[in-house]
Formats: C-alpha cells, sequence, structure tokens
C-alpha cells in the first residue's frame, strides 16, 4: 500500500492514478512512435492472410527484435503464441494484436519485480536516499528533477546533491531543476570530490529532517574500475552520515538507444549493485519495446518511465498500463 496519500490532485500530468485504468493518454502519446513502427508492420505482415501461420510468426519475431524487445524476451513471446495456436488449433490474424498483447502482459507479470502504484517512499528510512547513476545525456538530472517534483507534490521534503561535478554545466543544470520546483540543491565548486559533496547532502538533509535525498552522480563509463571506485567511494561516504545509504541506487537508462541500454545496464551491474531500473526518452522513439525487453530479462525493476522533457513527464512503471497503452489504437 502506497505511503503516499491516494487523493492528491496531480494537475495536469495525468499520471494514471486509477490504479487498473489502462487511461493514460501520455504514455498513449509518449509510445506513438513505437506504436506505429510495430503495428504499421504487423498491419503489412498478416494483409490478406485469415490465420497466423509460420510465415507469420517469422514476421512477427523480425517485427519484435527490430522494435527492440531484444532475442531472447521476442522467443519467449513466440513460444507463448505458439503455444496458444497449439491449444486453440488456430488463431485468426484479427486476433493477433489482442493475443500479443495478452501473451506480453503475462510474460511481464511472470517476473515478480516489485511494482510500485505510485511514487511511494518506503517510511523505514529517513531520510530515504537514493543515488542516481547512469552514463552521460541518459537523462539522470532530468530524471532527479522530475522526481524531486513528484515528492514535493506529495509532501515531502526533497534535498537534492550536485555530485557531478565533472562539468559546470551539470552543477548549474540541477541548480535550475531545484529552483523551479523549490527545493534545496546541495553543491561545491565545479571539480569538487563527489563523495565529499554527497556527504555535505547528507549532513544537510539529515539536519534539516528532509524525508529524500537523491544524489546525482557523473556518468564516466570509459572505465569500469575508475567507476566503480568513484561509485564505492560516494557510498562509503554516505554511510558515514546515514549507515543505512544508499536505500537505492537508481540506474537511468535512455530507452531511445535501444540495444545500448541493455549493455549500459549489464556494464553497471558489474561496476555497482543496481537496485532500480528508469528508462528514459521513450516519446519520440520507436525503440519503446526495450522497456518490455529489459523488464523481462533483468533482475532489477524497473520504476520509473520518462515520456518527455517536461517537468510531469515522468510516470511509475506499470506493466499491465504500460502494455495496455502500447496496444491501444
Ligand atoms: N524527449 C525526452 N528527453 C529527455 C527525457 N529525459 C531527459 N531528456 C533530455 O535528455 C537530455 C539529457 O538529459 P540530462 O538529464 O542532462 O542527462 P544526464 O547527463 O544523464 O544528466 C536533455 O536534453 C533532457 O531534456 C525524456 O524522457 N524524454
Ligand atoms: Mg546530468
Amino acid at each position: 500500500m502506497g505511503f503516499f496519500s491516494k487523493n492528491i490532485k496531480e494537475s495536469k500530468d495525468n499520471s494514471d492514478s486509477g490504479l487498473n485504468s489502462g487511461l493514460n493518454t501520455s504514455l498513449n502519446k509518449g509510445l506513438q512512435k513505437t506504436k506505429e513502427n510495430v503495428f504499421g508492420k504487423l498491419a503489412r505482415t498478416i494483409a490478406g492472410k485469415s490465420r497466423v501461420d509460420d510465415s507469420v510468426l517469422d514476421d512477427l519475431e523480425e517485427i519484435l527484435v527490430s522494435s527492440d524487445v531484444g532475442v531472447e524476451t521476442t522467443l519467449k513471446i513466440i513460444k507463448r503464441i505458439e503455444q496458444r495456436i497449439e491449444r486453440d488449433k488456430y488463431v485468426e490474424t484479427n486476433e493477433l494484436k489482442n493475443v500479443l498483447r495478452e501473451e506480453i502482459a503475462a510474460l511481464l507479470l511472470d517476473n515478480k519485480a516489485d511494482e510500485m502504484d505510485d511514487f511511494e517512499l518506503p517510511t523505514a528510512s529517513k531520510p530515504y536516499v537514493i543515488m542516481v547513476v547512469g552514463v552521460n545525456g541518459v537523462g539522470k538530472t532530468t530524471t532527479i528533477g522530475k522526481l524531486a517534483h513528484k515528492f514535493k507534490q506529495r509532501g515531502k521534503k526533497v534535498f537534492l546533491g550536485a555530485a557531478d561535478t565533472f562539468r559546470a554545466a551539470a552543477v548549474e543544470q540541477i541548480c535550475i531543476w531545484g529552483e523551479r520546483i523549490g527545493v534545496d540543491v546541495v553543491k561545491q565548486r565545479m571539480g569538487a570530490d563527489p563523495a565529499s559533496v554527497a556527504f555535505d547532502t547528507l549532513s544537510s538533509a539529515v539536519a534539516n529532517k528532509a524525508d529524500v535525498v537523491i544524489i546525482d552522480t557523473a556518468g564516466r563509463l570509459h572505465n569500469k574500475t575508475g567507476l566503480m571506485n568513484e561509485l564505492t567511494k560516494i557510498k562509503n561516504v554516505m554511510k558515514k552520515v546515514v549507515p543505512t545509504a544508499p536505500d537505492e541506487v537508481l540506474l537511468v537508462l535512455d530507452g531511445s538507444t535501444g540495444q545500448n541500454a541493455y549493455n549500459q545496464a549489464n556494464e553497471f551491474s558489474k561496476a555497482t549493485e543496481i537496485t532500480a531500473l528508469a528508462i528514459t526518452k521513450l516519446d519520440g522513439t520507436a525503440k519503446g519495446g526495450v522497456v518490455i525487453g529489459i523488464s523481462d530479462q533483468l533482475q532489477i525493476p524497473v520504476k520509473y518511465i520518462g515520456i518527455g522533457e517536461g517537468l510531469d513527464d515522468l510516470q511509475v512503471f506499470r506493466k499491465r498500463t504500460f502494455v495496455d497503452s502500447l496496444f491501444d489504437n
């Protein structure tokens, strides 16, 4: 059950507060390109055919792989449809879209990774500390801004830490977000030790009785050992202030990079323990299938999805809602 009151008015962000409702206009819109890609091809494949046969399944396989669902997950989906054909004797092509929707939803729900109803925070740790990692440009800082906004809307006191000290612009950017949404940002000068920024942030957060702390980091992945050392150092320093920190290590992945997002998830998992994923930039890309593959294949829950650059363009990832949106006309 959510920690936050469910009846907080969400102004215009349409974050789908009806729990099981498949109606999620901004997500529907965000996934438009992916839909056009998948269903456009699907329509051409089944044109003039009445039943789903091997050649339709072959084409479907290609369509799913080319939509970045990933080979492994695609094969699982095809297998499920084959089993269905065996069971029902045949599947009409005009049923294929529905069958596909059901099988993908069932497949995702098989993976028992937790799902949240809303932007929730466990009450046990205060402050709840989220360390955000990911390569440069994937949308870390933007996601932090959006997330801070959600938490603030729900009455939480939020502190942000500008521990991406690698570029001056990065520090500036998170400060702009902080001003925009009205939350405190702890920073030092560019080039400062990220661990020291994290330490300062947690100290201020504790002194000010903050509910949640979100730490931005630099995403330099050119060298795994370097990355690992840096992230470990930040974590260890945080523990000096809040022994349980970080409560969450959120890896941000750029959904529009498709297959690359899988690789980044693997690389980062080797460098540090990742506890949650955010997949961004699902708007404006035809590669939205990547969410299906990642959610199926990784043991790490996809917690958030980014569907635009605006303050309200972040949603909690819910499997059923996502699949329904994907298949909504
Ligand atoms: N269209 C779109 N753009 C996004 C999304 N999330 C982030 N961006 C953009 O991606 C770019 C890089 O984001 P930034 O937060 O600076 O990435 P960082 O380097 O990982 O911190 C910016 O131009 C953001 O506006 C999203 O969900 N959709
Ligand atoms: Mg950044």
